[in-house]
């Protein structure tokens, strides 16, 4: 029988803001009390999780002073060593307060750009302080309702200065941060720049040190969009640029749900998770979810022990997959190999091309025979649906 506890060794970390949400909507006031950082941190730690991730305002509040802050983060690190936990994320709160209501980094305001960028300095700071590996950017307020500003050109070219300086400010203070971009389509902004993981990838290319930046996907943010979010993992795994992965579910085309993992969406958790665990992805698992509203702390603590398990439980059912008669026999028929064949395509050269257009094809069989997914998804969800 399996063992769904989890463990360090297992790498489930949560945000402070995840647990620590106290269940504000745009409709209602919060339905639960603030959690101090120490006390999250604590309680993560009897639950078995690994790392725990931060904005800089989660742990120091904005309006902090300099001695204010130091006795702060002294106290978070205490609770950090005694529960063993370890920072494995952090990041820059530029979305709540109202200097940044029409973006941070592409803010057409130059004032409001270099304060942004200000804030993010000392917030690295503060990471580094705390021993964050993985640097991550969601631009919730890097967007725009209003186009007519005409400053969407003007906006990529200054989320791009950005990037390039705090790269060169981590390599100049010896930091050694990897940065996490994480795309969102839309909310809080009528519309986000960079809104999906595709987009990401194609500015950071653009930017000086591309191999400082991956992306941090979101279950959530690519549903949102209508996506495929197993798809885009999987693009970025390919492009070596995962670096980081919020993970949560949600309901397409809705509000961002932030649902605990597997809520709404188990098929396509479990392949992720699939995915995740079969590409050897060494990261943490990160889980960037919040209890319901309508629950109390007791309830927070039940959705996060709910997140882990069912990660567990994927992950035992992929192990299970993989070793079914059935399902393996259906996918060895799928994936049709042919030696001569597969050789000639793989690689262009004018000899390949030659024998390649001389070949003559079963054109109709080909197109007559089919591939076996009934059946194989039918066992995948017999095997999740638990009967197999
Ligand atoms: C915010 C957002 C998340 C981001 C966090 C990092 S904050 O809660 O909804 O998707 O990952 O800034
Ligand atoms: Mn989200
Ligand atoms: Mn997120």
């Amino acid at each position: 029988m399996a063992n769904y506890t989890p463990k360090p060794s297992d790498k489930f970390t949560f945000g402070l803001w995840t647990v620590g949400n106290i269940g504000r909507d745009p409709f209602g006031s919060p339905t639960r009390k603030p959690l101090d950082p120490e006390y999250i941190v604590r309680k993560l730690g009897e639950l078995g999780v690994y790392g725990v991730s931060l904005h800089d305002n989660d742990l120091v509040p904005i309006e902090a002073t300099p001695a204010e802050r130091n006795r702060m983060v002294k106290r978070f690190k205490k609770a950090l060593e005694d529960s063993g936990v370890r920072v494995t994320m952090a990041t820059t709160n530029l979305f709540a307060d109202p200097v940044f209501k029409d973006g941070a980094f592409t803010n057409a305001n130059a004032k409001i750009r270099a304060y942004a960028l200000q804030k993010t300095l000392y917030s690295m700071d503060l990471g580094a302080e705390l021993g964050a590996p993985t640097y991550v950017f969601w631009g919730g307020r890097e967007g725009a309702e209003v186009d007519a500003g005409m400053n969407t050109l003007d906006a990529i070219a200054h989320y791009r200065e950005a990037m390039n300086f705090v790269a060169e400010y981590s390599q100049d203070q010896g930091y050694g941060y990897r940065f996490a971009i994480e795309p969102k389509p839309n909310e809080p902004r009528g519309d986000i720049y960079l809104p999906v993981v595709g987009a990401a990838l194609g500015f950071i290319a653009t930017l000086d040190k591309p191999e400082l930046f991956g992306l941090n996907p979101e279950f959530a943010h690519e549903t949102m969009a209508g996506l495929n979010f197993v798809h885009a993992v999987a693009q970025a795994i390919d492009a070596g640029k995962l670096f980081h992965i919020d993970l949560n579910d949600q309901k397409m085309g809705r509000f961002d749900q932030d649902l605990r993992f597997g809520a709404e969406n188990i098929k396509e958790a479990f392949l992720l998770v699939k995915l995740l665990e079969d590409s050897n992805y060494p990261g943490v698992r990160h889980f960037d979810a919040h209890a319901l509203r309508t629950e109390d702390e007791a309830g927070v603590w039940e959705f996060a022990k709910g997140c882990m398990r069912t990660y567990l439980i994927l992950k035992e059912k992929a192990t299970r997959f993989d070793k079914d008669k059935e399902i393996q026999a259906i996918l060895k028929a799928y994936k049709v190999q042919d030696s001569g064949l597969g050789k000639l395509s793989k690689k262009y050269t004018r000899k390949n091309a030659e024998t390649l257009k001389a070949h003559t094809f079963d054109r109709v069989g080909l197109g007559e025979q089919g591939a076996g997914l009934e059946r194989l998804d039918q066992l995948t969800m017999e095997l999740l649906l638990g009967v197999r």
